[in-house]
């Protein structure tokens, strides 16, 4: 196609792809904000590709409407709330489940900026500017894990002393509260009395959540697993996150269960109280032996009892 100046083009503004497109110009722009038309912004205007628009015209579902993540993953990286709240809702009314949208969606739109990242795609910023935006998603997409009736007891989740990844824990805490449970979460960066002095003032509660998103952060969550232990010993500890892979991890003592990805957290908790349960008629869980594991050198999603 032919600009302005006569010389190829291979985007359009949002005129002509209105045009094009036999729509109205906000109809146009309404579907770049929904994330369902893939644009790039170039100071205050929007730039659509040539290819993009025919693949929204052809109605090709890999760039069109049911391809979630990499739709929020566009939105996040402008820095566009409104766009990326439009796509998870879009998700939800097209019958997707909260889970669905934190684990298949939000997730994996995150885990691949991080991709990016290490590949020099994309720099930190780019990482921030998704953070704020993805908070905010969650924020709003948390209340529909609140669930009423009967609590199953309570969590404390956070992350340790250097960690700064809280958006996994605040996932995995909502993924955990639509099961029935309550969570005092304690947020990234927390030093071990503070996971101590939680653990030891929440009534009917379940176990410990220490989330770790990298390697380096293993020593800081043994200090905090070690906390716990000695100010309440009988309470297990959960090792959750991308971090509890890392070899040094399968090292770590005190550790009661390993709950390596979003899946995993709902029934590794739900195991623990269920275990707990069966433990408090008789007297005092106690604890038995390290967590089993699996594979050379990466730790199941596993429980263990106490
Ligand atoms: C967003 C982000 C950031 C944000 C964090 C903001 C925030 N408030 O959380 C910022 C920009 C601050 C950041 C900083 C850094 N980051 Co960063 N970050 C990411 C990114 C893109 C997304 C993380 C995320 O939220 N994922 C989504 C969550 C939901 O998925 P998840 O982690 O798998 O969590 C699920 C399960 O693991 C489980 N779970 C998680 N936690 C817990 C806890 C418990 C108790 C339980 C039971 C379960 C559980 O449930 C979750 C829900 O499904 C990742 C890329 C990636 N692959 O994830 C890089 C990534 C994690 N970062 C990385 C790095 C290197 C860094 C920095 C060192 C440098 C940098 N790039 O800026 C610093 C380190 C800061 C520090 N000291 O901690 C690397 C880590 C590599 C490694 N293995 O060590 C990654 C993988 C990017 C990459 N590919 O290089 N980062």
């Amino acid at each position: 196609m032919a600009g302005e100046d006569g010389a190829t083009t291979t985007t359009l503004n949002l005129k002509q792809v209105a045009i094009c497109l036999d729509v109205h110009y906000m109809t146009a722009y309404r579907y770049v904000r929904q994330g369902r038309l893939e644009a790039e912004r170039d100071g205050t205007q929007w730039r659509v590709p040539l290819a993009a628009l025919e693949a929204f015209r052809s109605g090709d579902p890999a760039s069109g409407s049911t391809d979630w993540a990499a739709r929020l993953e566009r939105c996040l990286l402008t820095g566009d709330e409104v766009a990326a709240w439009g796509v998870v809702d879009g998700a939800l009314a097209a019958a997707r489940t909260p889970q669905y949208c934190y684990v298949e969606i939000l997730a994996a739109a995150l885990a691949h900026i991080g991709a990016r990242g290490e590949a020099g795609e994309l720099d930190v910023a780019d990482q921030y500017v998704a953070t704020a935006v993805a908070t905010r998603i969650v924020a709003r997409l948390g209340a529909r894990f609140r669930r009423p009736g009967r609590r199953r007891g309570t969590l404390v989740f956070g992350s340790p002393l250097g960690e700064l990844h809280s958006l996994p824990v605040a996932l995995a805490a909502d993924l955990v509260r639509l099961e029935g449970f309550d969570v005092l979460e304690l947020g990234a960066n927390v030093p071990p009395t503070a996971f101590a002095a939680a653990a030891l003032r929440t009534p009917r509660l379940v176990a410990v959540g220490i989330g770790i998103t990298r390697g380096a952060s293993v020593p800081a969550a043994q200090e905090a697993v070690d906390a716990v232990r000695s100010a309440a010993p009988d309470v297990p500890v959960v090792l959750g996150g991308q971090g509890a892979w890392d070899p040094a991890a399968t090292a770590m003592t005190g550790v009661s269960s390993f709950a390596l990805d979003g899946s995993a957290v709902a029934s590794v908790v739900t195991a623990i109280a269920e275990r707990r349960g069966r433990a408090r008629p008789g007297g005092t869980a106690q604890r038995r032996s390290a967590p089993s594991r699996s594979g050379p050198s990466r730790p199941t999603s596993s429980t263990q009892s106490w």
